[in-house]
């Protein structure tokens, strides 16, 4: 009787947990929804499969977003309410896996990591919960199956039909064939986030239509402003379709962006010069900046005091977005702090006309 208690606070235990990620989602000033394209860029460098897929995610921010509210808010109510507890174990798992195998590749980038080390400790819960019987007394599972019970007392020549499979805790599966489902499965999404990284390939930009319009040129530099912040001057600016070079001065000082593989993407050769030198894969030992695009595929890497200059092919017209993705928050985690995703700091828009 004592253990099955200790199993149900366990399991409102990771409720609250998972309560604590829905307010992150939901608590406006984080701004998930908006901040989201420019989140998942993030992990570009960082993926285990190369940046495709995050770039893949981050042009697709409504759908991807909504996904993860969903299945957090679910996962919220399901555990610390224990409603459909063994049927939450299942999908905690399986999101935990995906998640930890698409930013697995965080592991290896100082600073960063702090987002993936939770997930393994998850699936560990979610397994002692489910071999545990969760949900079996404390939980909504519970009221619902003493109900069901005194139905089928009282309508003794109703359908014996069982509960649904996966709702309470009779369950017509057996615990350990349950087991098997639950350990199959989340390798399979392990394979499957893992799959995801890996299969995206960058569009190539080497084949890309001939320019529409005349080669045009825009000039962009990153100094620092007098509240410290590094800034992209200007942020918000208006180029044509066609062949524009865009040339960045970053007056900032040099960073070393450990792990980062940098890779050039977008770029008319794949290429970016760093003070004449073109090159396909950015050294890490100075990053200061970049310069992202999604919806181009853009990714360019600007190394602090040095001059950065690349083509694009712009075939599209439209309001574009631009973010920084590398780590040059000044607050405790240079990932998520100011001036990281600020409008007219490290992010802004570009009219295309
Ligand atoms: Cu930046």
């Amino acid at each position: 009787m004592r253990s099955r208690r200790m199993i149900e606070v366990l399991r409102i235990g990771l409720g609250v947990v998972w309560v604590a990620n829905l307010g992150f989602i939901v608590y406006p000033p984080n701004n998930f929804f908006g901040d989201f394209s420019a989140t998942a860029l993030t992990f570009a460098p960082v993926s285990f499969g190369g940046p495709g897929f995050p770039d893949y995610v981050a042009a697709h921010p409504l759908f991807f977003s909504w996904l993860v509210a969903l299945i957090t808010g679910y996962l919220a109510v399901a555990f610390t309410l224990g409603l459909t507890t063994k049927v939450a174990c299942f999908v905690g798992s399986f999101f935990s896996a995906v998640l930890f195998a698409i930013q697995i590749g965080t592991i290896f980038v100082a600073p960063g990591g702090t987002d993936v080390g939770e997930h393994p400790l998850f699936i560990l819960i979610s397994a002692v919960l489910l071999v545990g019987g969760a949900g079996s007394t404390l939980s909504l599972d519970a009221v619902v199956e003493k109900r069901w019970a005194e139905y089928r007392a009282a309508h003794p020549v109703a359908v014996r039909r069982p509960v649904p499979s996966g709702w309470t805790t009779p369950l017509t599966l057996s615990s350990r064939t349950l087991f098997v489902y639950f350990v199959a499965g989340t390798l399979v999404s392990l394979g499957v986030g893992i799959g995801l990284t890996v299969a995206f390939p960058l569009q190539s930009s080497s084949s890309a239509p001939p320019a529409i319009g005349p080669t045009t040129y825009e000039n962009l530099s990153v100094n620092v402003a007098p509240n410290g912040w590094p800034q992209y001057t200007p942020s918000n600016f208006t180029i044509h379709t066609g062949l524009v070079v865009i040339t960045i001065v970053d007056n900032d000082s040099s960073m070393n962006w450990s792990g980062c593989p940098c890779p050039v993407t977008g770029t008319v050769g794949g290429v970016e010069k760093i003070n004449g030198t073109p090159l396909h894969i950015v050294p890490s030992d100075n990053v200061a900046h970049s310069f992202n695009v999604p919806a181009l595929n853009l990714a360019v890497y600007s190394p602090g005091g040095a001059t950065v200059q690349f083509s694009v092919d712009v075939t599209r017209t439209g309001e574009l977005v631009w973010v920084c993705v590398v780590p040059c928050g000044t607050g405790a985690d240079p990932y998520s702090t100011p001036p990281m995703g600020v409008p007219g700091f490290m992010t802004g828009t570009i009219t295309v006309v």
